[in-house]
């Protein structure tokens, strides 16, 4: 029986902080951007649904996925912001650029979350189709820009949480 998958804009409004005065930076890859661009939307319009100030919102392009790293360290380095968030789409093609772009990507990422300074949020999709990116850029499936943003909101949450000892006594 084939599992039935979550629809990942479904989530419970109440339960998500304010995000208010959160600075959030958003890079996007302008690879496949029908895609990313509803990826795009699809952060944006929730972030601000939220309560984060349209001035709070940084958004830069970049040419594609690979490049996401290099624009997560640059705003990262400038100390301007409480989470960043990545998008972009790599769509299976017929030679290992997928596998290579992905790795890359993944592991770029997760080396700068793992200054555990500020939050990068990986709102990549990797699909094997183009049908399969439209179903989880605003199709059946929801937008994982919705999910992004959601994520960047509650890690910066978290985040500032952990700056009070009070706080850190939760998860002692
Ligand atoms: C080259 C390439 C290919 C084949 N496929 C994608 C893709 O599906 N999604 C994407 O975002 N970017 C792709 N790219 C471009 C690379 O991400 C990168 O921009 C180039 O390799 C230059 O560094």
């Amino acid at each position: 029986m084939a599992t039935k998958l979550k629809n990942l804009s479904d989530y419970n409004f109440d339960t998500i902080p304010s995000g208010k005065n959160m600075k959030i930076a958003i890079a996007v890859a302008e690879w496949n951007y029908e895609i990313t661009g509803s990826l795009l939307k699809g952060t944006v319009d929730t972030l601000k649904k939220h309560g984060v100030w349209d001035k709070n919102i940084i958004v830069k392009h970049v040419p594609g996925t690979f490049e996401l790293t290099f624009a997560a360290s640059a705003l990262y380095e400038r100390e301007e912001f409480d989470a960043i968030i990545v998008l972009g789409c790599v769509i299976q093609g017929e030679t290992r650029h997928f596998d290579f772009i992905c790795n890359g990507v993944t592991q770029g990422i997760t080396k700068i979350n793992n200054y555990g300074d500020i939050p990068v949020i990986f709102g990549v999709l990797t699909t094997e189709d183009q049908q399969q990116a439209i179903d989880r850029s605003g199709g059946k499936h929801g937008n994982k820009g919705d999910e992004a943003a959601i994520t960047a909101i509650k890690m910066v949450d978290l985040n500032n949480g952990l700056s009070s000892i009070d706080d850190l006594r939760e998860y002692v």
